[in-house]
C-alpha cells in the first residue's frame, strides 16, 4: 500500500508562469509506469538520458516533452524520479499534473521531495536547510555560504565534533565497563582537558553566528539621526534613485522603508527612518519610537548628522555595544564651514565617522567601504565554516552547556557514569544538527519553508 513516505509525489519544480519551458517532477515507486503512459517516444526511456517525445493525456495531445528519469538510489530524493520538461505554460502544466494524478500520484507538499532525500539518507539536515538557502540566497556571500551547508562542510565540521565527543564518552565507559580489573585508565585531568577542548571549538562556531547571520539574512543598517540631517538623502544615494522623499521640512520621513543593497558580495538592508526628536505630533512619535527600537535591533547602525548646523552635537554613546555598531556620518560638508566640521571631528574622536554631501552622491563609495570592513571584522579568517542559522546556533550553545557542566562535574570528583550523562546530552544536540534525533515537528518546520517541488 502506498503510504504518506512511499506514495509517488507530483509537482511543478519551476515558478508557476509563462516561461520557455518548465519542468514537472514525479518521485516514487509509480514515477516511471505512470510517464510511461503518457509519454510517447521512438526511443525507451533508459536512466540519465534526455528522451524527446509527445505527452497524452485521455483526451489527447498535450505537449512535446523532454523525459529524463533517474532510477533509484541514483537520484535527488533516493527514489525512482522523472523530470518532464515541456513548455511554460501554467495550463499545460496543469492538464500534465492532473494526468499523474489521475494515475496514482499525489501532489507533492512544499519540500517533500528534499525531504524524502533526508529520510533516504542522500542528506542530513544541515545539507537540506542549504538547499532552501542556496534558493533564496540573494548576495555572493549567502550563496557562498549555502554552497558550503549543501556540500556538507559544515555537517563535516558538526560530525568532527561529535566524532571527538564519541571519542571522549567511550573513555569514560571503558573505564565503567572494566572497573574491577587492573587496567588503568585515561587520567581525568586528561580527559577534562579534551572536553575543554572540544567546548573551546563549539564556542568558536558559536561566535561565528555573528558573521553568520548577517550573510544570510543581510546586515540590517538603520539609518536614523535628528530630523532634517539628511538620511532619505543618503538612502537614496546608496540606491541611486530617488526611492524616498527628501525635503527641508523636518518630520518628512515617518515610516520605515527598507531596500537592499549589495556591496562587495554582502547584501545591507538599509532602512530610512523617522528623525529622534522630540516632537508632539502623534504620528511621528510612533515612527521616532520605532527608530528607537531599530537602533537596538540594527547589526550596524548609520548615524547621520548635519554638519553645517552650529546647533548639531554628537549623541553619547549609550553602551559598549551601541558604540561598536554606530558610524557617524558628517552629512551636508558641501554647505559646512571648516570650523563648524572641526568642532564635530573632535566630538567624534575614537569613534568611526565619514564625512558626505548626500544630496551630490559623494563619500557615499567611502561610507560603503567601511560598512563592509565593519562586517568583516566578525569573519574569523581560520575557520572553514561559520554558522547561519540560529537553529544550528541554539542547538550549539546547548551543547557547550551541556560540556561545561561535564567539566565541573568532573572537576568536582563526580564518578564517570555522572559525566558521561552530561556529554550525551552534549551528543545528542550535535545530532539535532544533523537531523538524527529530530522531531517531526522541526522537520515540518524545515521542510514547510520550501517551495513545492524542491
Ligand atoms: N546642501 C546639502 N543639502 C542636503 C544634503 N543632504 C540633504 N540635504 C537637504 O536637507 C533637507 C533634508 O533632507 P532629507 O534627506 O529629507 O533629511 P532627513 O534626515 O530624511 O529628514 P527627516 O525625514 O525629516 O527626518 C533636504 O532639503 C535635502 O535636499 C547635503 O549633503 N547637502
Ligand atoms: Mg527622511
Amino acid at each position: 500500500m502506498a503510504t504518506e513516505n512511499n506514495s509517488t509525489i507530483v509537482a511543478l519544480s519551476t515558478p508557476g508562469g509563462y516561461s520557455g519551458i518548465a519542468v514537472v517532477r514525479l518521485s516514487g515507486n509509480g514515477s516511471l509506469s505512470i510517464v510511461k503512459d503518457l509519454f510517447k517516444s521512438k526511443q525507451e526511456i533508459e536512466p540519465r538520458v534526455a528522451t524527446f517525445g509527445k505527452l497524452y493525456d485521455r483526451t489527447g495531445y498535450i505537449d512535446t516533452a523532454i523525459v529524463t528519469f533517474y532510477q533509484a538510489p541514483n537520484s535527488y530524493t533516493g527514489e525512482d524520479l522523472v523530470e518532464i520538461s515541456l513548455h511554460g505554460n501554467p495550463f499545460l502544466c496543469d492538464l500534465l499534473i492532473g494526468a499523474c494524478v489521475a494515475r496514482g500520484a499525489r501532489g507533492a507538499k512544499p519540500g517533500e521531495f528534499t525531504r524524502r532525500a533526508f529520510l533516504n539518507g542522500k542528506i542530513d539536515l544541515s545539507q537540506a536547510e542549504g538547499i532552501a538557502d542556496i534558493i533564496y540566497s540573494s548576495s555572493r556571500s549567502a550563496q557562498k555560504a549555502s554552497a558550503k551547508l549543501l556540500e556538507g562542510q559544515t555537517g563535516g565540521v558538526i560530525a568532527g565534533l561529535k566524532s571527538t565527543l564519541i571519542n571522549i564518552i567511550t573513555l569514560l565507559e571503558l573505564e565503567l565497563d572494566f572497573l574491577e580489573e587492573e587496567i588503568s585508565f585515561t587520567p581525568k585531568d586528561k580527559i577534562i582537558n579534551q572536553i575543554e577542548n572540544l567546548n573551546a571549538e563549539i564556542q568558536s562556531l558559536i561566535s561565528s553566528y555573528r558573521f553568520g547571520k548577517m550573510v544570510r539574512e543581510g546586515v540590517l543598517c538603520p539609518i536614523i539621526g535628528p530630523p532634517n540631517s539628511g538620511k532619505s538623502s543618503l538612502f537614496n544615494a546608496f540606491l541611486q534613485e530617488e526611492r524616498v522623499i527628501v525635503s527641508p521640512v523636518p518630520g518628512t520621513t515617518r515610516d520605515f522603508i527598507e531596500e537592499s543593497v549589495g556591496v562587495n558580495g554582502y547584501q545591507f538592508r538599509l532602512v530610512d527612518t523617522a528623525g529622534i526628536r522630540d516632537t508632539i505630533d502623534a504620528v511621528e512619535s510612533i515612527g521616532v519610537a520605532k527608530s528607537q527600537d531599530l537602533l537596538n535591533l540594527g547589526d550596524l547602525v548609520l548615524y547621520v548628522l548635519d554638519s553645517s548646523d552650529a546647533l548639531t552635537t554628537v549623541p553619547p554613546p549609550l553602551n559598549k555595544q551601541d558604540k561598536d555598531k554606530t558610524i557617524f556620518i558628517l552629512n551636508k560638508s558641501d554647505i559646512a564651514d571648516e570650523a563648524n566640521l572641526e568642532r564635530l571631528k573632535k566630538q567624534l574622536s575614537g569613534r568611526r565617522y565619514f564625512i558626505s554631501s548626500a544630496k551630490y552622491h559623494i563619500g557615499v563609495h567611502e561610507i560603503a567601504a567601511g560598512m563592509v570592513k565593519y562586517i568583516e571584522t566578525f569573519r574569523k579568517q581560520d575557520e572553514p565554516v561559520f554558522i547561519t542559522r540560529l537553529r544550528h546556533h541554539e542547538a550549539l550553545k546547548r551543547a557547550s552547556s551541556c560540556l561545561r557542566t561535564a567539566i565541573q562535574s568532573a572537576k568536582t570528583g563526580n564518578p564517570s557514569e555522572i559525566i558521561v550523562i552530561d556529554l550525551r546530552e552534549a551528543l545528542e544536540q550535535l545530532d539535532i544538527i544533523l537531523g538524527k534525533t529530530t522531531n517531526d515537528d522541526i522537520l515540518n518546520n524545515i521542510f514547510s519553508n520550501f517551495c513545492v517541488g524542491k
